[in-house]
């Protein structure tokens, strides 16, 4: 079997490379022209995939590449897929997001392969918006439950989720216009310790990871230090200004968003079995649990033996989205039935995997192991 993964360089795009090479595929990654170097993570893999240079929002060359590659899948992971960026480049969201998806759903149209190929889209929970449903009856255990499901009408909330839709909408209409193979998982937040720096558990994590090196590094606990204003701690005794021995709080912004998050790994596996299927269709893909961002910080913090971090996050507007998502809930019973997909890495152990990798992490960029 060979698959092409447009976004192999992203967090999923690596695990789900990971995964085909297991199953013995020949994978394909398409990667963008840049100024760096964006294989970090896929490093380890480099010598066993094939990498193609492309950008999904060129029509000709996304049609090139599958026409050279015939591949027997493909998977779209591509996209800007940061919802607080997607305010401020609406347009580029658009482009890549919604656009880079017609120009693969175009490219298997036309193809004389059309028949042998099968396409995965990856969509978003960020879709469903603000809207929930909502059930008196026990879900879960609970006597009284909002969640979404693949019934629940979507009512985007970001530029990000206006793309994402309208290509889980383009989907669904070459589908069943064209009999293309063509599936969409509707993907609730999935973390891991490759997760991109600027979103909310990974920002967490990589801050308490340098923040307890920083403290070894001086040889002090939480105890030791001081806070001196809204913006940083110190170590007193020593002379505030000098460098390194003030530390910047955490900046963050809605810490009352509730989540539904999962670990990486076990969501492309999901999108695996959802390309395996006789049939193509869309699955919700989530834990089942919503957590706020208050109770990731709690997680984060006690996994490093801190109990109360209110001492070192600052709030900061900046970080607050024009529109908010508060709650999003995945009820992942189709994907469960029918796919027999069960997520296997729980909340807690998310975190601690995150933390002690940016813990580990940290302290071997400290100057003084340099020198050892
Ligand atoms: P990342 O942001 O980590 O990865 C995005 C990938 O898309 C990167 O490889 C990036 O390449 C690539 N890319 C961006 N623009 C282009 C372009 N113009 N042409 C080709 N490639 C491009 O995202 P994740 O791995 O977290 O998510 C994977 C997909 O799943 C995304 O579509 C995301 O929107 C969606 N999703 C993610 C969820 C999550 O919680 N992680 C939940 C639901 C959906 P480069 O390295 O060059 O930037
Ligand atoms: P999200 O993830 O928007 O759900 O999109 P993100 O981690 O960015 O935000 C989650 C929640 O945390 C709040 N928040 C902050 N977020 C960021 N990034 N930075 C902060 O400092 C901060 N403080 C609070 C946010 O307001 C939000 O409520 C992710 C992406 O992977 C999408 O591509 C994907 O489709 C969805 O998950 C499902």
């Amino acid at each position: 079997m060979k698959a092409v993964i447009f976004g192999i360089t992203g967090q999923d795009g690596s695990y789900l490379a990971e995964l085909l090479l297991e199953k013995g595929y020949t994978v394909v990654g398409v990667t963008r022209r840049v100024s760096v170097d964006t294989t970090k993570r896929i490093s380890h893999i480099l010598p066993k995939i094939k990498i193609v240079e492309g950008d999904i929002t060129d029509a000709f060359n996304v049609n090139k590449i599958i026409e050279d590659y015939k591949p027997d899948e493909i998977y779209n992971l591509a996209a800007q897929s940061h919802v607080g960026t997607s305010f401020s480049q609406p347009s580029l969201t658009t482009d890549i997001t919604y656009c880079g998806v017609i120009n693969i759903l175009e490219a298997i149209r036309y193809s004389p392969r059309k028949e042998d190929i099968k396409f995965y889209q990856a969509s978003s929970s960020e879709m469903f918006g603000k809207n929930y449903t909502e059930v008196i009856e026990p879900i879960f255990g609970k006597s009284h439950h909002k969640y979404q499901d693949e019934d629940t009408p979507f009512v985007p909330q970001s530029p990000y989720a206006v793309a994402k839709l309208a290509a889980h909408n383009m989907v669904r209409i070459y589908r069943d216009s064209y009999e293309i193979f063509a599936c969409s998982g509707i993907l609730f937040n999935h973390e891991s310790e490759r997760r991109g720096e600027n979103f909310v558990t990974r920002k967490i994590t990589k801050w308490v990871g340098e923040f307890v090196a920083w403290m070894m590094y001086y040889n002090v606990g939480p105890e030791d230090l001081v806070a001196v204003d809204e913006d940083e701690v110190y170590i007193p005794g020593r002379t505030h200004v000098d460098q390194g021995f003030q530390f910047p709080k955490l900046r963050l912004g809605n810490l009352d968003a509730r989540r539904d998050w999962g670990h990486a790994k076990d969501y492309v596996h999901a999108m695996w079995l959802m390309v395996k299927q006789q049939s193509p269709d869309d699955y919700v893909v989530a834990t089942g649990e919503a957590h706020s961002v208050r109770e990731f910080l709690d997680e984060a913090f006690k996994a490093v033996g801190i109990s109360d971090w209110k001492n070192y996050v600052v709030i900061d507007p900046e970080f607050y989205r024009a529109a908010e998502v508060d709650y999003l809930l995945g009820l992942p019973q189709k994907a469960k039935t029918l796919l027999g997909w069960t997520p296997k890495i729980s909340f807690k152990q998310l975190a601690e995997n995150m933390v002690n990798h940016d813990v580990k992490e940290a302290k071997l960029r400290r100057p003084r192991l340099q020198e050892v």
